[in-house]
């Protein structure tokens, strides 16, 4: 079951730039940095809120850090803006199942590695009215890589 927006992937030429932007505009400050090769980026997140099922909404600043990544071409073509939402589940394998069940492309066969120890997956945009969607499970809070 999706219980939660968990984050909001936001797609940015500049990191550092952006992050003094949310920092200055509206106070928030930065929860988590990492590099993830395999996707592509560098992100930060900004956590906004606690959530009832004990996760939390985050939005999630992404900066390519190559060319051809996801991130990289998006942005070439676009420019920057909301790249991505995320919703967050206790069960990212059942419910990437069950939605692939329903005709909607699912991208990776097994969730991949997220963002402070999360598994990931993502469903195609074309089949989500143009909207990359992400499922995200998080880590464990002792074990969140923080
Ligand atoms: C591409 N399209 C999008 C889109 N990206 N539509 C809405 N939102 C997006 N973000 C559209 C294009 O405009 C194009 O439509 C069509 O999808 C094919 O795009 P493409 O430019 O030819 O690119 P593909 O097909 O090579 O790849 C698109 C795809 C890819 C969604 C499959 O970006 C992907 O695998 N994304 C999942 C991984 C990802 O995004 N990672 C970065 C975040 P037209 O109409 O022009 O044909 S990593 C992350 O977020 C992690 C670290 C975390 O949360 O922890």
């Amino acid at each position: 079951m999706l219980t939660r927006i968990d984050h909001i992937g936001i797609a940015c030429f500049d990191l550092d730039r952006t992050v003094e932007f949310y920092r200055a505009t509206y106070g928030f400050e930065v929860f988590h940095t990492e590099v993830n090769e395999e996707q592509g980026v560098r992100e930060a997140m900004l956590k906004i809120n606690e959530t009832s099922d004990g996760g939390a909404s985050y939005l999630q600043l992404l900066e390519p850090t190559r060319e051809d990544s996801a991130v990289g071409k998006w942005l070439a073509k676009n420019g920057e803006g909301v790249h991505h939402i995320a919703f967050g589940t206790a069960d990212v394998d059942g419910d990437s199942e069950g939605i692939r069940d329903k005709g909607v492309r699912v991208l990776y066969d097994e969730p991949r590695r997220g963002s402070m120890g999360s598994r990931i997956t993502f469903l195609h945009p074309k089949d989500c009215h143009g909207v990359l969607t992400e499922l995200v499970t998080s880590a464990p809070p002792a074990d969140q890589e923080h």
